[in-house]
């Protein structure tokens, strides 16, 4: 296994637009590992494979208290199911040491496959439904801090930009 390096915000390869798996072989189900461990290494609930500048719609998540339930979603579809919306603080594993409130649909449907291929589907509750509609975003380029206010954003790039300048 290997921990993979994770792009922090502005970087501009946060905003491409991953493309389906095609194919479920052992390169697959290395790179599920990796990200796996990348995760809890960065004590993440969730990380995209966008994140570690991977382009493919590819997801792990673990919400469980004890951290040793890890979920894999491959090519993920959301469907909404009601009007419901919930305000919920977020992070990001690329947007070290920033959180801020985004307001999303409560209640969806989650179609995917798992790293065998296998189809399945999830009617996830609390914050596994936040965290799940996340990560599905950094597969489409998109990053919470979208959601918050131009001069919040900017706010957050600057103080971001000036630490990665500083050698770690
Ligand atoms: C997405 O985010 C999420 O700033 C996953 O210094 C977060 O795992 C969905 C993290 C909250 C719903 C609610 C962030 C770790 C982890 C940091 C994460 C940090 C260290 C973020
Ligand atoms: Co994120």
């Amino acid at each position: 296994m290997a921990i993979l390096k994770i792009l922090e915000f502005p970087d501009p390869r946060l905003r491409t637009i991953a493309k389906p798996v095609a194919h479920f072989d052992a390169a697959l189900l290395k790179l599920v590992d990796d990200m796996i461990e990348t995760m809890y290494e960065a004590d993440g609930v969730g990380l995209a494979a966008t994140q570690v500048d991977v382009h493919k719609r590819l997801l792990v998540i673990d919400v469980s208290e004890d951290r040793n339930e890890p979920l894999v979603f491959v090519n993920p579809e959301i469907t909404v199911l009601d009007d419901s919306l919930r305000e919920v603080k977020e992070g990001c594993l690329s947007v070290p040491g920033f959180y801020e409130p985004v307001t999303r649909p409560e209640h969806i449907l989650v179609r995917a496959q798992d790293k065998q291929g296998n189809a399945f589907e999830l009617q996830p509750e609390g914050l596994l439904a936040v965290c799940i509609q996340h990560e599905l975003d950094h597969l489409n380029g998109k990053l919470f801090v979208d959601y918050v206010s131009a001069l919040k954003r900017q706010r957050i790039r600057s103080k971001l930009e000036k630490q990665q300048r500083q050698p770690a």
